[in-house]
């Protein structure tokens, strides 16, 4: 019943199922396995999509023969599998040349450096299919804000993502961009925190219809934020491009745990906004199993993400079905259109007769708001008493 179908863009990163536990205190928990294992771990688990960094893929010192021959391994793995490459990005992160940033590091060549590698990996993304193109700046940022001025790196990175828009038309490839906004780690303070920066920041780009927002659960919740009216603004700008699903507390480091574990009532909702306003891109988990999981865990890891959505998916509708709800919705969102004049705008006319309104407002302050019981008949519908 909850068993995921390709319909419903289930994505894994290779990143997410080949996550190897390393932590900032201790050494890998788990053996590498190969893009060409990952695959068909996906394929095992039930999944639709696989993404990739650059070198998730194609090591960053391989050879172009090297290259070359893992891909055709790649290639052959998703046609044997049908897993398909949605989404592709950089690592604009590993490598020390990028200890100070990417596309706004103090020094020209790293920028330059930048510019050339996310070339070269927005071909690679494309030659397997991927049609949306992730940007995460977890090296765009600061410690201390005496070394870099934001102005600049707003500028250099405004640069950097023209210049790449302006690359992808000229290709003319079918591909647009998602900004992921991070508030920190692992930098101290990185650029372009919340999805409402990258919104904000997207509208000063030369192709700003290209570009959109690719919001993860976990980065909000960083900063103490409600994820789904993040989502919700993104949508409502015609942004939301991609989503990476995971889970956990507000105030943590970036846990990156499996859907829906943490905060189910959170996820919950977001399921229901995804649902109701008929998202139709990916649904990426860009979350790892515990560094104490073995790989048999992993799979029950990259399972329960998808199972969680959709059990999830299933209670939304309940929701949406239920009698007393609606009853409760349609009186909370009771309108006798006596004010619908306002929803035309600002007239003379609209403005005169406003001013002539009276207001009972100590009625309208009295108004019953039965919000205790419906958040109680939520919880209940999540606690499956209903
Ligand atoms: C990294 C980060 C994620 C980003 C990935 C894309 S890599 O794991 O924590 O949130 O989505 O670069
Ligand atoms: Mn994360
Ligand atoms: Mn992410």
């Amino acid at each position: 019943m909850y068993e995921p179908k390709p319909e419903h863009k289930f994505s894994f990163g290779l990143w997410t199922v080949g996550n190897r536990g390393r932590d900032p205190f201790g050494e890998p928990t788990r053996a590498a396995l190969t893009p060409v294992q990952l695959v068909h771990l996906l394929a095992e688990v039930g999944a639709w999509g696989v993404n990739f960094h650059d070198n998730d893929l194609v090591p960053i010192d391989a050879t172009p023969a090297e290259r070359d021959q893992i891909v055709r391994d790649f290639k052959a793995a998703l046609a044997a599998t049908g897993i398909v490459v949605p989404m592709a990005t950089t690592n604009l992160f590993s490598d020390p040349i990028f200890k100070d940033g990417a596309f706004t590091s103090n020094d020209p060549a790293v920028r330059a450096y930048a510019l050339q590698k996310t070339i070269n990996a927005i071909d690679l993304g494309v030659e397997l299919g991927a049609t949306v193109y992730v940007f995460w700046g977890g090296r765009e940022g600061t410690e201390s804000d005496s070394t870099k001025n934001p102005l600049d790196a707003l500028k250099r990175y405004r640069e950097a993502i023209n210049f790449l828009c302006a690359y992808v038309k000229d290709q003319g490839y079918n591909l647009r961009f998602a900004l992921e906004p991070k508030p920190n780690e692992p930098r101290g303070h990185i650029f372009l925190p919340t999805v409402g920066d990258a919104l904000a920041f997207i509208a000063t780009l030369d192709y700003p219809d290209m570009v959109g927002v690719n919001p993860e659960v976990a980065h909000e919740h960083m900063a103490g934020l409600n994820f789904v009216h993040g989502v919700a603004m993104a949508h409502a700008a015609g942004k939301l491009f991609h989503i990476d699903l995971n889970d956990q507390l507000f105030g943590r480091y970036d846990q990156d745990f499996r859907f829906g574990s943490v905060m189910p009532k959170q996820a919950f909702y977001l399921v229901k906004f995804l649902e109701d306003v008929g998202y139709s891109g990916s649904r990426h988990f860009d979350a790892h199993a515990y560094r104490s999981s073995n790989y048999e865990d992993v799979k029950a890891f990259a399972r329960g993400c998808m199972r969680t959505y959709l059990i999830l998916k299933e209670k939304a509708a309940q929701f949406n079905a239920d009698p007393e709800v609606q009853q409760l919705l349609a009186e909370i969102n009771a309108d006798d259109g006596t004010f619908s004049y306002l929803s035309a705008g600002y007239s003379r006319e609209t403005l005169a007769k406003l001013r002539a309104t009276t207001f009972d407002r100590a009625a309208l302050g009295q108004r019953d708001l039965p919000y205790e019981r419906l958040d109680q008949i939520t919880l209940e519908i999540l606690l499956g008493v209903r």
